[in-house]
C-alpha cells in the first residue's frame, strides 16, 4: 500500500479537555501523536449532523495549524425526546450540572423501559488542504437514569445507565468506558484507517 499522507501526527480539533484525555489515553502505543489545540478554538457548529460539525471543527483546526486534523462531534440522543438534545447537547444548557438537571426534568414523566438513549460520536479527519479524508460515526446505547451517579468521565456520563454493566458511564473507569463508548468505537475505526496508511 502507498502512504498517501503523513498521518502519524494530527491536531485534535477540540476545546474539551476530557475528550482529549480519553483519546490520548486510547492512542498510547499506537504510534499516532495527537496534539492539543492552543488558545481559543470555537468554530460555529452550524451543521445539522454530528459528522458535519466534526468536519467544521477539523477543517478549522487544519486551516489554523497546517496539520491534518481530527474533529470529534458527539452528543446524547434521547428516544423519548425525538432525538434531542442531539447536535445541541453542548448548547442545551451552560454547565454539565444544568444540562443533567434539565434532561431529568424533561424526562420526569417518562417511566422505566422508555428512557432509552444513545451516545453518538462522529470523527472526521481533514487534510492540511481542507479535504475530508475519513469519517466515521458510532453509537453506544443505554438508558437515562432517574438520578446522577458516579464521578468519573464528564458531561452526561452520570445519568447514562448501561444495563449490561449495571452502572452509569460515570461509575466506570476510563479504560472500561473507552472499551464500550461511542468515542472508543469511533476511535478504534479511525486508528485502523490511520495505521493502514490512510488508504480506503
Ligand atoms: P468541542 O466542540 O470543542 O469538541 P464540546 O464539549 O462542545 O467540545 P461537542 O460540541 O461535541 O463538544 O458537544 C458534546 C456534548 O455532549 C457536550 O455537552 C458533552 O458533555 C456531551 N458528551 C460528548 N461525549 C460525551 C461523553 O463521552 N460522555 C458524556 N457526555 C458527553
Amino acid at each position: 500500500m502507498v502512504m498517501t499522507q503523513n498521518l502519524t501526527k494530527l491536531v485534535f480539533a477540540t476545546q474539551n479537555k476530557n475528550k482529549l484525555t480519553e483519546v490520548k489515553n486510547m492512542l498510547e502505543g499506537s504510534g499516532i501523536e495527537l496534539l492539543g489545540i492552543e488558545g481559543e478554538f470555537n468554530p460555529e457548529e452550524t451543521g445539522g449532523t454530528f459528522e458535519e460539525n466534526a468536519f467544521i471543527k477539523a477543517y478549522e483546526a487544519a486551516r489554523i495549524t497546517g496539520l491534518p486534523a481530527l474533529g470529534d462531534d458527539s452528543g446524547l440522543v434521547v428516544d423519548a425526546l425525538g432525538g434531542r438534545p442531539g447536535v445541541f447537547s453542548s448548547r442545551y444548557e451552560k454547565t454539565d450540572e444544568k444540562r443533567i438537571n434539565r434532561l431529568l426534568e424533561e424526562l420526569k414523566d417518562v417511566g422505566p423501559g422508555k428512557r432509552s438513549a444513545g451516545f453518538v460520536c462522529s470523527m472526521v479527519i481533514v487534510s492540511p488542504e481542507g479535504k475530508k479524508l475519513f469519517a466515521v460515526t458510532r453509537t453506544c446505547r443505554g438508558e437515562i437514569a432517574f438520578s446522577p451517579s458516579g464521578s468519573h468521565g464528564f458531561g452526561y456520563d452520570p445519568v447514562f445507565y448501561l444495563p449490561g454493566k449495571n452502572a452509569t458511564m460515570a461509575e466506570l473507569t476510563m479504560k472500561e468506558k473507552n472499551s464500550i463508548s461511542h468515542r472508543g468505537k469511533a476511535l478504534r475505526k479511525t486508528v485502523a484507517w490511520l495505521v493502514s496508511g490512510g488508504n480506503d
